[in-house]
């Protein structure tokens, strides 16, 4: 629920239009329902605050009141404990940290491989696809990553399916399971809302 900047919100978000790593806490400051600010950061000439705020000097980057936050799943999960309803976590140890590992390796062996450079060979383009065709399968039995619950393991996924088409990857009907799963996560409300008009013009 991004507001205009005449009310002041507890909350503001650096993000950018194009950002998988900022949609991921997009969807889940709108899976939260929380009142927050968006300030749209040009990577080209970023403002100069956001290198005083985060030592990376990169978005996205949250302000919540005196804390400062970046490194999106480490906001997510900030985010997911100082707001539990609805809850994005399981509740036991071992089932949180099997979270964790799972976003961990969302971020290592996907998103920066495919978002940290600047081109996208053809080989890593097919490793993807067969990567993500492979784990097709788990969506035969259960909605989301985690089970029946979406989570932030889903949120740190997302950004990257929906950017598979400018990205070059067609997904094969073997992986049908996979597409099916993306429908449900695309068209819950909070993925819609977390979407920017460049984001989603990736699609049309
Ligand atoms: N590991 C970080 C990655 C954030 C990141 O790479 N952000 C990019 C934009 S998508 C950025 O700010 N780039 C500008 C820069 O590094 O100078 C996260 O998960 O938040």
């Amino acid at each position: 629920m991004a507001i205009s900047s005449s009310k002041k919100p507890v909350m503001t978000l650096y993000s950018a239009s194009l950002c998988p790593y900022a949609q991921r806490v997009r969807i889940v400051l709108e899976e939260k329902a929380m009142e927050h600010q968006v300030i749209e950061v040009n990577l080209k000439s970023k403002p100069e605050d956001l290198a005083e705020l985060n030592p990376y000097n990169q978005v996205p980057t949250l302000v919540d009141r005196e804390l400062v936050l970046y490194e999106s799943n480490i906001i997510n999960e900030y985010l997911d404990e100082r707001f539990p309803h609805p809850p994005l976590m399981p509740v036991d140890p071992v089932s949180r940290a099997k979270a964790r590992l799972l976003m961990l390796r969302v971020d290592r062996d996907w998103f920066r491989p495919l978002f940290d450079q600047e081109a996208l060979s053809d080989r890593a383009r097919q490793k993807l696809r067969d990567e993500l065709t492979a784990i097709s399968v788990i969506f035969g039995g259960q909605r989301f990553l985690l089970g029946e619950e979406f989570s932030l393991v889903d949120c740190a996924l997302a950004p990257m399916l929906w950017r598979l088409p400018s990205l070059g990857i067609e997904l094969p009907d073997s992986a049908r399971p996979l597409q099916g799963y993306m429908e449900r996560v695309f068209s819950r409300e909070s993925f819609q809302r977390s979407l920017t008009p460049a984001e989603r013009s990736l699609r049309i």
